[in-house]
C-alpha cells in the first residue's frame, strides 16, 4: 500500500498569490496544490491537500488523519505561533509531522519566532517559498519508507 500524506494549510493561506506578493510571492494555493500533486506522483505517494481558516477544523482533520494517513505536512499559518490546541492534536495522533512556512519566520517579527508546531514536529522547513512543501513531502516520504 502506498504512503498517504495529509497536507494542511491554516488561516489566510487561501489568499496566497493574491496579496502581499513581496512577502509570500505570486504563487496561488491552487498552484501549490498542483506542485504537491506532481511531487507526490513522482514519488508514488498519495496526498490529500486542504485549507481552513478555522482552528477547530484543523484539529478535527488532524484527529481524522489517524489510521487514514501516514504523516502530515502542515503550514498552520498564524496558528503556528498561538495554538496549543494544534500542538495537542498533533501529539495525540502520534503521526510524523513536517512543518512548512513559505517565509523565513526567524527573519520576521519576534512574535513569529515561536512555533508550537515545532515542539511536536519531526522537522521544520521555512524560507524557501512554496518549494518548501515539496521538500517536506520528500522528507516525510523518506522518513516513512526508511
Ligand atoms: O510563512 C508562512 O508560511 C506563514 O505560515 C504564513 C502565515 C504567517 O502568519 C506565518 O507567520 C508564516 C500567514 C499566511 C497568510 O498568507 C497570506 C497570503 C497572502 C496575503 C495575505 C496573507
Amino acid at each position: 500500500m502506498s504512503i498517504s500524506i495529509l497536507i494542511l494549510n491554516g488561516p489566510n493561506l487561501n489568499l496566497l498569490g493574491t496579496r502581499q506578493p513581496e512577502v509570500y510571492g505570486s504563487t496561488t494555493l491552487a498552484d501549490v496544490e498542483a506542485m504537491c500533486a506532481e511531487k507526490a506522483r513522482s514519488l508514488g505517494v498519495e496526498i490529500d491537500f486542504r485549507q481552513s481558516n478555522h482552528e477547530g477544523t484543523l484539529v478535527d482533520w488532524i484527529h481524522e488523519a489517524k489510521g487514514k494517513h501516514d504523516g502530515i505536512v502542515i503550514n498552520a499559518g498564524a496558528y503556528t505561533h498561538t495554538s496549543v490546541a494544534l500542538l495537542d492534536a498533533i501529539a495525540s495522533v502520534e503521526l510524523p509531522v513536517a512543518e512548512v512556512h513559505i517565509s523565513n519566520i526567524h527573519k520576521r517579527e519576534e512574535f513569529r519566532h515561536l512555533s508550537y508546531i515545532s515542539k511536536v514536529a519531526l522537522g521544520m522547513i521555512c524560507g524557501f517559498g512554496p518549494y518548501g512543501y515539496l521538500i517536506a513531502i520528500d522528507a516525510l516520504a523518506h522518513h516513512l519508507s526508511a
